[in-house]
């Protein structure tokens, strides 16, 4: 590798910031500004800033790990490495069938590893249990984006876009410390005029950016936006024209929001009506205006109602599919937008096509060479598939995901691990559930490797490698390979980034995500391009060039993506959180993030300088609660639910509301907040409901 900077973008979350790397003598880099990219225009967090540290010798892994007979993780050769799960895995095949081997994959995979393990599962294993931690991300709105507008892609239109709006209502993002450079948006947004109403059961750093903060009561979004939506009715601000020219279903959803009375939802939220029409006002006032979801309120196990209720918002009040109006999700992992778009969840083939679909079925199959009626159906959720661990499922291959950490119910989950006859996992660091593999193979990072990446914009971007990787360590494009080699499988699992992406091109072809106009050439020339992007022959006779498409910014400007061009409402009705507190459980929990820690924190925790800001869990809550239980700012103290329970210092705020406590989930061991939440499902979606779950609190005596 040269001495020279590369321009690339951060390991870590969704908005996939640009940053030039200039290679460290020890391995590592040096990470600088790159003001060039438009999303974030040089800004960094911390863990954007730190990111190069993970890449150290002592931080990662730098060879592969086997199980010995006395049961501890020792190094070894790459070829014993790979023997040994090929004959694991061809053994559980031989003994239990082709289900009974699963794989778990992950939104931080590229798009190419995202695509090839996909395709890993169904052409070499021939599992249908395939399933990958997005199902714990934003697969809630995925789903009410589909039914509403036929298309899912997080953000229909680009951040810029953001600051020209009228005003915004951020539902359930605390995104001044999960995506710190893009509040610069709402800055903006707030500098020309328009207003920013946050929603969230905290006064987080991001509702302190607010012109009005709602605090419902956690769980309770879906009868707030349906509350919402009875005012526009009554005040008379159903933008009846575009209802008409633009939907269809609107007097189901209408009659369904009639029940919901202001004084009603006020109960069940706590959010006053005055609170309540001073939302309306500012939502309907200015000619423009958007509605933006994070994890509140989709990770709920009416998740998907919820944002469907949202939806239901933006279409009443002619805010969908416009110039700067819309409804769109923040995206949370740097691919979560990709990582489902290419096959690795469990109903899926690249291209956004569904696996139960048999034109989906013929066309990929043909690009992947084999028979269609070969390929399986679709498998378990993400939650049930980890649930099924050593009972149906006997053999794991896990990539990207620290479940042990991160999982609903992670004690139950940690037990049903240990309990699998074989599990391997591919990670960069020895994460909480490497710990527990029988095989642990040293995968190439981030900027040591090169693929693309979707960002929340539905930007696809070229993530460029900058350094070499370590001896001993290789990419996860490799292990495919050499696994799908052992297993009978020569040809198809190519190990070049570039070669997988033309495959994935041809794949996605005519469906919905289509990439198939994109290549690494464009990336790098025109900053990421927005799918879809079809490839686009030249109308003109004789001419054989390619015209390009010049990918799709924004969507639904002039039909939405359903069969007829329209959006669909859909009727939902208030519901109680699947575990209401009571005389035993008289508290509700909820989970999330903290600015210096990623996730299950096996990346962030290695790095010395977000430790030291973020150094281990603790439970917020009200001063009222606090005085209650006795217990001062800093003691410990317990979090029990029907599923386990956690014990972390006291972090005691006014900023939360008395009903409520509040956990990261960033930690292992005693304060794991998983050991507490609900795994609880919605319906459609499969997403656990990690944002309420009752609880009671006990003083720790030390
Ligand atoms: N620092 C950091 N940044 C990250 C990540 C990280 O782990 N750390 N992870 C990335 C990923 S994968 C994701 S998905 C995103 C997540 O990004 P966010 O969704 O912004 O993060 P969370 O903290 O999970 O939840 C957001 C807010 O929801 C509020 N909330 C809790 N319950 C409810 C409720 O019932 N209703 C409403 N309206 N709000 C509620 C919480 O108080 C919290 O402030 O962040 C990405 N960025
Ligand atoms: N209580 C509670 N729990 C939650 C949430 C919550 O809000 N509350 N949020 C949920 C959400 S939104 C998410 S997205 C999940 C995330 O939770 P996890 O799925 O556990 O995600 P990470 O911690 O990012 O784990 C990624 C792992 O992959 C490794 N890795 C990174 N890059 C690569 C690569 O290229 N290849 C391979 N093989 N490995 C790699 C990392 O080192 C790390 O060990 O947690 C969910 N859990
Ligand atoms: S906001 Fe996200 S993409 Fe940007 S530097 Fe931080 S972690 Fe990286
Ligand atoms: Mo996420």
């Amino acid at each position: 590798m040269q001495n020279t900077a590369t321009p690339t973008h951060c390991p870590y979350c969704a908005l996939q910031c640009g940053m030039n790397l200039t290679p460290a003598p020890d391995g590592t880099v040096e990470v600088s500004e790159r003001t060039d990219f438009p999303v974030n225009r040089g800004a960094l967090c911390g863990k954007g800033r730190t990111a190069g540290a993970v890449l150290a010798r002592n931080v990662r892994l730098t060879s592969p790990l086997v199980r010995d007979e006395s049961g501890a993780l020792v190094p070894a050769s790459w070829d014993e490495a790979l023997d040994r799960i090929a004959g694991e895995l061809r053994r559980t095949r031989a003994e239990y069938g082709p289900d009974g081997v699963g794989v778990f994959g992950g939104g931080g995979l590229t798009n190419e590893k995202a695509y090839t393990l996909g395709k890993f599962a169904r052409v070499v294993l021939g599992t249908s249990q395939i399933d990958y931690n997005g199902r714990f991300c934003m697969s809630s709105a995925a789903a009410a984006g589909i039914k509403a507008f036929g298309l899912d892609r997080g953000l229909p239109f680009p951040l810029e876009d953001i600051p020209k709006t009228g005003c915004v209502i951020l539902v359930g993002s605390n995104l001044a410390e999960t995506m710190p450079p893009s509040l610069r948006f709402l800055t903006e947004l707030k500098e020309n005029g328009g207003t920013l109403v946050v929603i969230d059961p905290r006064r987080t750093k991001t509702a302190e950016q607010a012109d009005l903060h709602l605090a419902p009561r956690p769980g309770t979004d879906l009868a707030l936006a349906l509350g919402l939506l009875h005012l526009v009715i009554a005040e008379g601000r159903v933008d009846e024209e575009y209802v008409q020219e633009r939907t269809v279903g609107w007097e189901d959803a209408r009659a369904a929001a009639m029940a919901h009375w202001p004084e009603y939802v006020e109960r069940i939220t706590g959010v006053s009506v005055p609170q309540l029409r001073e939302t309306v006002r500012l939502f309907c006032e200015p000619e423009s205006a958007m509605v933006l979801t994070a994890r509140g309120p989709e990770q709920q196990s009416k998740g998907t109602d919820t944002v469907g209720a949202w939806i239901n918002l933006c279409l009443a009040t002619g805010r969908a599919g416009r110039p700067l109006s819309g409804y769109g999700c923040l995206t949370g992992q740097g691919n979560g937008q990709g990582g489902r778009e290419h096959g690795q969840k469990a109903d899926q083939l690249p291209g956004y096509r569904k696996l139960d679909d048999p034109a989906a079925r013929a066309h990929v199959a043909e690009v992947w060479g084999v028979d269609p009626d070969s390929l399986p159906g679709p498998g378990r959720s993400a939650y049930e598939l980890l649930d099924a661990l050593g009972t149906d499922i006997r053999s794991l291959l896990l990539m990207a995901s620290n479940p042990v950490v991160s999982a609903p119910r992670a004690a139950h989950v940690e037990e049903r691990i240990r309990s699998l006859d074989f599990l391997a996992v591919c990670d960069v660091v020895l994460s909480e559930t490497a710990e527990l593999a029988d095989v642990v193979l040293p995968v190439t990072q981030w900027a040591e490797e090169t693929g693309t990446m979707t960002s929340l914009e539905g930007r696809v971007l070229l993530r460029r490698q900058a350094v070499t990787p370590p001896d001993g360590v290789r990419s996860d494009l490799e292990v495919l390979h050499e696994l799908a080699a052992r297993l009978g499988v020569e040809k198809g699992f190519p190990t070049g980034p570039e070669e997988v992406f033309e495959e994935l091109r041809r794949a996605s072809a005519g469906g919905v995500a289509d990439y198939s106009g994109i290549t690494y050439r464009r990336l790098v020339e025109e900053d990421g391009v927005f799918w879809p992007c079809p490839a686009v022959e030249s109308s003109h006779p004789g001419d054989t060039r390619e015209q390009a498409h010049p990918g799709t910014p924004r969507l639904f400007l002039d039909r939405f993506a359903t069969p007829d061009g329209r959006a669909r409402f859909v009727p939902v009705s208030h519901r109680a959180t699947a575990e209401e507190p009571d005389d035993e459980y008289p508290v509700l929990l909820t989970t999330g993030r903290v600015v210096s820690q990623y996730q299950s924190g096996a990346q962030t925790r290695r790095v010395a300088e977000l430790s030291a800001a973020a150094p281990g869990p603790f439970v917020e809550l009200h001063p009222r609660l606090a005085a209650r239980l006795g217990a001062a700012e800093g003691d410990p103290v317990a979090v029990v639910s029907r599923r386990g329970r956690a014990v972390a210092p006291a972090r005691i705020t006014s900023a939360i509301r008395p009903d409520t406590v509040f956990m990261p989930f960033h930690w292992p061991g005693e304060g794991r907040a998983n050991s507490l939440t609900n795994p609880a499902l919605d319906p459609t979606s499969r997403m656990p409901e990690f944002k309420t779950c009752a609880v009671r609190l006990e003083a720790v005596r030390p």
